[in-house]
């Protein structure tokens, strides 16, 4: 890895490229400072910026940098053992019962220390930046203590700093409960409001707070009570709703304004009306649907016709969808979700960016805003979804700098 220092600026005009919105056109986009200051056909440049230093994209086709919205990207070990056991028939609810599932990965997670968890997610980092990420949400949640779950933020912070990569963090204490606490959901949440999340939050590692409110997590109640401690401290929540049934969570989230609501593949009319009052985002997460071989659709139509914003992320994470190329979960969402080529881009721009209360810095090209964005060796920008397993990055501008 290159330190970041080290990436060429990307200040100056760059030429030779198509906006994917108008594909047809030359496009220019002038970076001044690390910003998009100008973008638009090129024919329509003002004189004055014909004269800075040149970028030449070579007839690559443009769009925002990808913003990969829900991650669980820092964590030890791995599942492929579990994998197998769904393959030779077990339910991912059985695998979990059988002290499998999320907990394997709490154990694996609290035996490595930082170091060994960074160099781990550092690589997996690596791929989803390859496909032109510029944004990545990392959240706890293997960790269930105080101690672990600060060291799994630590290292999404690292990562940050050390990729040059925005990166925010999510609070996900309440994502299953601890051996330790068995029988004994009141207390571990209880933990989580009133020692875990106040401690966290005043070291500045929590940007958002989450919770899993599913029959094998965490209540409706117990969600309630997260939702309270976070807006106590002044932080966003979002949401792991109506993955496996419909808990009515995604309502409750949207009481307390939540950035996003994710998974949703249960998610009632009630839910989705909720969701359109409070704007918030439909995040899709078709890697999970398709690893844990799920037919229940969620409800698309009902959310496009309803406007709500929808976004596609990876759910990167050890158990449900080891996923890590956004652009093939683009595909996925087109080819299982039904979503159109645009929704599904804006899915892992726009509205990814808006997921994470990032939408003033990421998810556009835009004058004003960091200049993060992507140069694909494609003609069109069906190819982004239509093609899968294919890296058609020819470089990223990230943060103002030419990162690939
Ligand atoms: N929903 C998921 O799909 C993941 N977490 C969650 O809340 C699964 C996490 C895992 O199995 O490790
Ligand atoms: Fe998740």
């Amino acid at each position: 890895m290159k330190p970041v220092n080290e990436f060429p600026s990307a200040d100056g005009l760059w030429t030779g490229i198509r906006l994917a919105a108008d594909a047809g056109v030359e496009a220019a986009i002038v970076v001044e400072q690390g910003a998009v200051r100008w973008v638009g056909a090129r024919s329509a440049l003002p004189a004055g910026f014909a004269g800075l230093a040149p970028h030449d994209g070579g007839g690559a086709l443009v769009t925002p940098g990808l913003v990969d919205c829900h991650t669980h990207l820092v964590y030890g070990g791995q599942r492929a053992n579990e994998f197998a056991m769904r393959l030779a028939g077990a339910t991912y609810e059985e695998v979990a019962k059988a002290g499998g599932g999320i907990v394997s990965s709490v154990r694996a997670t609290r035996e490595a220390d930082e170091d060994t968890l960074f160099a781990q997610a550092s690589a997996r980092l690596e791929q989803l930046l390859a496909d032109g990420v510029c944004a990545i949400e990392i959240k706890s949640g293997y960790g269930l203590s105080l101690e672990h779950e600060r060291k799994q933020l630590r290292v999404a912070r690292r990562l940050g700093e050390a990729y040059g990569v925005t990166v925010r963090t999510t609070f996900l204490g309440a994502h299953a409960l601890p051996p330790e606490y068995a029988g004994r959901s009141g207390e571990y949440i209880d933990l989580v409001c009133k020692e875990m999340l106040p401690a966290l939050a005043a070291e500045g590692l929590v940007d958002a707070v989450d919770v899993f409110c599913e029959r094998i997590a965490f209540s409706l109640a117990e969600t309630e009570q997260v939702f309270k401690a976070a807006k106590a401290l002044g932080l966003p929540v979002k949401l792991h709703a109506e993955q496996l049934s419909d808990m009515g969570g995604a309502a409750l989230a949207a009481r307390y304004g939540a950035l996003s609501c994710d998974h949703i593949e249960h998610l009632s009319a009630e839910g989705i009306e909720a969701m359109r009052k409070s704007g918030t985002v439909a995040v899709l997460l078709p890697g999970a649907y398709y690893t844990l071989r799920d037919t229940h659709l969620p409800p698309i139509a009902a959310l496009r016709a309803a406007g709500v914003p929808m976004a596609v992320s990876t759910d990167h994470n050890p158990g449900t969808s080891p996923a890590l190329s956004l652009l093939l979960m683009v595909n996925m969402a087109c080819t299982l979700f039904c979503l159109t080529v645009p929704e599904a881009l804006d899915g892992v721009t726009v509205h990814a960016a808006r997921a994470l209360g990032l939408q003033d810095t990421h998810g556009a090209i835009a004058p004003g805003m960091p200049a993060n964005f992507v140069l694909w060796n494609v003609r069109e920008a069906a190819e982004l979804a239509y093609w899968f397993g294919q890296q058609p990055v020819r470089a990223v501008v990230r943060q103002g700098r030419i990162a690939i």
